[in-house]
């Protein structure tokens, strides 16, 4: 059986912390991928990466490339190719800049791997995913985006920093846009089973979902210059293994609705079940009222922005 082949597209920040998770976790053999200008810093980056791998015996190959035919029968693509956020910008100033990378990328994509599953990080995120959807011709099960495993993983940093509870026990989801209007489901929040709503006060559960839809933001103010990039790295990880090894996990992703939770035509952070057919399922469940309109808030936040896309 040969191993997989997981191509990254971008190799800054992000690109640069997939390629050794994914060698760390074994998960195939890996392009990083970049801009002609980038050569040499992504050639750095695998062969760095090679070198750590004899420490733990990490038997997959890196390499880097700006040939779109080292991309051949990649069987998953994850796209960070664009600008990242600096200190004052929000996600939709990306858009003209990132837009334009995004076509380039998903035509390329459709021409040499077209049976990919691709997982979309550039920002702004939903319109992002959603361009590519529309450039490629993807069928919709085989494009993601990757945002509410992070707004979950944040959301679950912050129970686990507030309880002092092993963080491996806090359960929760973020779904919606991933922009400052994102609906934390604190209602199912639990740690071990235990609603979070009995052991945090409602007070301080308030100030914790407000400190996690602007999460991302809080790190691109610290860091000065650029975006999160280890937990986002992570979170697209858990997506591509999910698929790779036919796990079924359900994660919050930008999913594409057909008519779940009200919402058609749009990629949006829904609970998704991913294996080996991508994004297999979306899972309903009832939100009370409060959800609900959170939910049509979140959607209208990102149909404005994909309308800007012009797409
Ligand atoms: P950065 O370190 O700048 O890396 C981006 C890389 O993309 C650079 O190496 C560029 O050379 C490369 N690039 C530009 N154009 C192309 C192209 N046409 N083909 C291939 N590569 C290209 O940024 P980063 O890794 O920190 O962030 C990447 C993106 O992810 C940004 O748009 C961020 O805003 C976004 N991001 C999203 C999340 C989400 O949760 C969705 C979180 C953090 C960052």
């Amino acid at each position: 059986m040969s191993r997989n082949k997981i191509s990254l597209i971008g190799g800054g920040q992000i690109g640069g912390n997939l390629a050794l998770l994914a060698a760390q976790k074994e998960l195939g053999d890996v392009v990083i991928y970049d801009i002609p200008k980038a050569e040499g810093m992504i050639q750095g980056k695998a062969l760095d990466i090679m070198q750590l791998r004899p420490h733990d015996g990490y038997d997959i190959n890196l390499t880097g490339s700006s040939n779109p035919e080292d991309l051949k029968d990649s069987d998953v693509v994850i796209i960070t190719a664009g600008i990242p956020r600096k200190p004052g910008m929000n996600r939709e100033d990306l858009l003209g800049i990132n837009l334009g990378i995004i076509k380039n990328v998903a035509e390329m994509i459709k021409n040499v791997a077209p049976n990919a599953f691709v997982i979309v990080i550039s920002n702004p995120l939903d319109a992002m995913v959603y361009a590519f959807h529309k450039y490629s011709g993807f069928s919709s099960n085989m494009v993601v985006g990757m945002a509410g495993a992070l707004d979950s993983a944040r959301f679950r940093t912050f129970i686990a920093m507030e309880t002092g509870f092993s963080v491996q026990d806090v359960t929760c989801m973020v779904l919606g846009g991933h922009g400052d209007t994102m609906v934390p489901i604190t209602r199912y929040a639990t740690v071990g089973g235990v609603p979070v709503t009995s052991l945090i006060s409602a007070e301080r559960i308030k100030e914790i979902e407000d400190r996690t839809r602007v999460a991302g933001g809080e790190i691109v103010k610290l860091l000065g210059n650029g975006s999160a990039y280890y937990a986002p790295a992570q979170s697209a990880i858990e997506m591509a293994e999910s698929f790779l090894h036919d796990k079924k996990r359900v994660i919050p992703c930008a999913s594409y609705c057909e008519g779940e939770f009200g919402i058609n035509g749009y990629f949006i952070g829904v609970p998704s079940v991913i294996g080996s057919g991508g994004v297999e399922k979306v899972l309903e469940f009832e939100l009370t009222e409060e959800e609900s309109s959170a939910l049509k808030n979140t959607l209208n936040a990102v149909e404005k922005t994909v309308a800007e896309t012009g797409l």
